[in-house]
């Protein structure tokens, strides 16, 4: 009986050896379990005598013992090699040629916001934006355009409701920070942002297009600091001996008004077809703040004056990288966003 045993003990670890997976658990059955060789062995003690009994027993549980722990070693044995196979597997051929990252490209439009920004940063201005879908008041109101104004005619835009529309301009993020900061000076904002106007869509003309504004208001601002601002702006932007000139014009919301032209950076003022051939190009609209428009922003035009400036972002990018359909801002074609990629600003 013992000797059963023991050469059952041996024929169990010879197979166990070289065992793996579920072949594994197939043995333990097949040896431990409930109906397994060793229970069987163990079932026929009833033949035994009296004093052999006790002694098998002791032996059988020494086999029991000895298979459990052999078995145990044999599966983790098991699990660490089949990790190891998973690791060699994975193992990554860094003889690989790498793949070259995609590095996008900034759009025209805003590399000419950022441009223009930087240069009135520089100047002590901060950027302010604003909501594109604008309260009446704020978009014509509070700019001296009251209801029925014939200048609204001009700016036609997309209405929500009798009291919401899509703003014209960026104005009246600059209405809006009259209102809050009031009654601090001074204020030295620009403000860039997408506008919206009744048009018909063509080669110059969007029904969407982005503007920059800029409002100064301080204790004697005067038209000479809006003429040697925009001077210096014209001047960094355009080259360091840039002219311009200011042509009288109107806007209900500033009084002087004036239209900024530069000479033309194409010709120099020969005349050609891009300044239709009077040697200047209109670039932005400016003037002194509407007594009126300081009133409604909260502030006393007897103690302050301030002087504002609009323009197209679209028509300072097609001036300087020779765009000549403003369509092609919004295409999404990266043939246009490739070609000012790796141009210098
Ligand atoms: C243009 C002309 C202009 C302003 C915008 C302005 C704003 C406030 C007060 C007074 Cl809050 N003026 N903005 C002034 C003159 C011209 O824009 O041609 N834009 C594309």
């Amino acid at each position: 009986m013992k000797d059963r045993i023991l050469r059952l003990q041996d024929t169990a670890l010879g197979e166990l050896a070289a065992l793996a997976g579920k072949d594994l658990d197939a043995w333990r059955v097949k040896y431990l379990g409930k109906k397994g060789e060793l229970s069987q062995a163990l079932r026929s003690m009833g033949s035994l005598s009296a004093e052999e009994r006790p002694l098998v027993g002791q032996v059988a549980n020494t086999v029991r013992a000895e298979l459990e722990a052999a078995y145990a070693i044999r599966l983790a044995e098991w699990e660490v090699a089949k990790e190891r196979a998973q690791e060699a597997e994975e193992t990554i051929d860094i003889t690989l040629p790498g793949r070259t990252p995609r590095v996008g490209a900034e759009h025209p439009l805003a590399k000419i916001i950022r441009r223009i920004e930087d240069v009135f940063v520089g100047f002590g201005f901060t950027v302010e934006e604003g909501p594109e879908v604008e309260w009446d008041y704020y978009n014509f109101e509070a700019l001296n355009l009251p209801k029925d104004h014939p200048a609204r005619d001009m700016q036609d835009t997309f209405y929500l409701s009798e009291e919401l529309l899509m703003r014209t301009h960026t104005s009246p993020v600059q209405a809006r920070t009259m209102e809050k900061r009031r009654p601090e000076w001074p204020i030295r904002i620009i403000v860039p942002g997408r506008v919206y106007r009744r048009d018909d869509d063509d080669a110059t003309h969007s029904h969407a297009f982005t503007q920059i504004e800029g409002l100064v208001v301080g204790q004697g601002v005067r038209m000479s600091d809006l003429k040697g601002t925009l001077l210096t702006f014209a001047r960094v932007l355009f080259g360091e001996d840039q002219e311009i000139r200011l042509r009288p014009s109107f806007f209900p919301f500033t009084e002087p008004s004036a239209e900024m032209d530069i000479r033309c950076i194409y010709c120099g003022g020969a005349g050609c077809s891009t300044c239709k051939h009077t040697g200047w190009i209109e670039v932005l609209g400016c003037g002194m703040v509407h007594p009126r428009v300081l009133e409604m922003g909260g502030y006393d035009p007897e103690e302050v004056t301030g002087f504002a400036f609009g323009m197209g972002v679209e028509r300072i990018a097609m001036l300087l990288y020779k765009i000549e359909d403003i369509r092609q801002f919004y295409q999404n074609d990266l043939r246009l966003i490739r070609q000012f990629a790796a141009q210098a600003d």
